[in-house]
């Protein structure tokens, strides 16, 4: 018998990879994959790590100024969430041959992006309700989805993400329902908070699947599983009875319940706003970045340091 030519190898380790995709198993880093897989895997993912680490600083500014012992604690509990979350996709992303320092200067240099959610102000404390209800429970209907992505390490980190994610989210709606107990001043704070943050949120989901250029083949590869405007309407259709039972009202005129189709209908999203704020334009861009360029480079030492001690000890 022959050996196998490389076209035919090559054919062999497409089939085997297209077959692998077909019966909806996982991807492992030993397997071969598509060089646009892995780009894309590696865009998608080292995005998502940016976001949870720039996702740290909005609610982080209210650490030393949380309202009572308890909220420090569970917000502590969140923001040192939020950088093991970071972790665990900079490591997914380094199965795929990505090196997290690179990825990091990407982000500051402004070649990756982050998510435009986090370039935001948090103007009260009603926000860190805010983003706990609204932005993580965007986040857990566009991640829940992501734990059957078909790269193996990317699916398993999002498993604990997710877990963690709904506590936060709960927090946050508890932290709410408590403020809209309270004064009508509290009360206010919260809904000036809701009518800041709903619109960026339905942004998280990404561009109408009409513009969106990678959800067809992130959806054929199995690496994204629905489209963001599909997601995005899971996200108003769960959001809207929360909203009522909390007594706020969303900020959107439009909205209104289609009886046929069972959604609930939202008016028209300002993507021209979405498009400034990825091009580098939103309230905070400058100083979120400027803050993680201070943190890398502040810090640099403790890699250094700690990169000689481990070659010294053979680690
Ligand atoms: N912001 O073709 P698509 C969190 C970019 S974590 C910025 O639709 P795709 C937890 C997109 O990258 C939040 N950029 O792209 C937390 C692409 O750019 P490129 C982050 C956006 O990838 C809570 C271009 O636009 N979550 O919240 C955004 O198929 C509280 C065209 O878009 C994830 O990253 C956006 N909103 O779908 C932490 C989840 N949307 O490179 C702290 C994983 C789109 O082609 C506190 N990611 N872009 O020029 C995903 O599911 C997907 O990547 C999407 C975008 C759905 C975000």
């Amino acid at each position: 018998m022959s050996a196998p030519t490389l076209s035919t190898r090559e054919a062999d380790l497409q089939e085997h990879f297209a077959a692998t995709i077909a019966a909806d198993r996982r991807i492992e880093p030993r397997d071969w994959m598509p060089e646009g897989y892995r780009k894309t895997l590696v865009r998608q993912i080292a995005q998502h790590a940016h976001s949870e680490i720039i996702g740290m600083q909005p609610e982080g500014d209210w650490l030393l100024a949380a309202p009572s012992l308890r909220r420090k604690a569970v917000l502590l509990a969140k923001v040192q969430d939020e950088a093991g979350h970071g972790l665990y996709l900079y490591a997914a992303a380094e199965t795929l041959g990505a090196d997290r320092a690179d990825l990091t200067d990407k982000l500051i240099e402004g070649r990756q992006k982050y998510s435009s959610i986090f370039n935001y102000p948090t103007l009260t404390y009603a926000d860190v309700g805010v983003i706990g209800w609204l932005v993580d429970g965007a986040a857990i209907c566009n991640q829940v989805p992501l734990c059957r992505s078909s790269y193996g390490p990317y699916a398993r980190a999002m498993i604990r993400v997710c877990k963690e994610e709904s506590f936060h989210q709960r927090q946050g709606y508890e932290l709410l329902l408590t403020m809209m107990g309270g004064t009508d001043e509290q009360r206010a704070m919260v809904q000036d908070a809701v009518d800041r943050w709903w619109w960026p949120s339905l942004m998280m989901f990404g561009p109408p699947d009409a513009d969106s250029p990678n959800s067809a083949q992130s959806m054929a590869w199995g690496i994204k599983r629905h489209g963001n405007d599909e997601l995005r309407q899971r996200f108003v259709d769960m959001s809207v009875p929360q909203a009522e039972v909390l007594g706020v009202t969303l900020p959107d005129p439009d909205l209104h319940w289609d009886s046929e189709a069972g959604h609930w209908r939202f008016g028209p999203i300002d993507w021209e706003h979405f498009r400034q704020v990825l091009a580098g334009d939103g309230p905070c861009n400058a100083e979120r970045i400027a803050r993680r360029r201070a943190a890398r480079d502040d810090n640099a030492w403790v890699t250094e340091a700690a990169t000689a001690f481990a070659s010294r000890h053979g680690g």
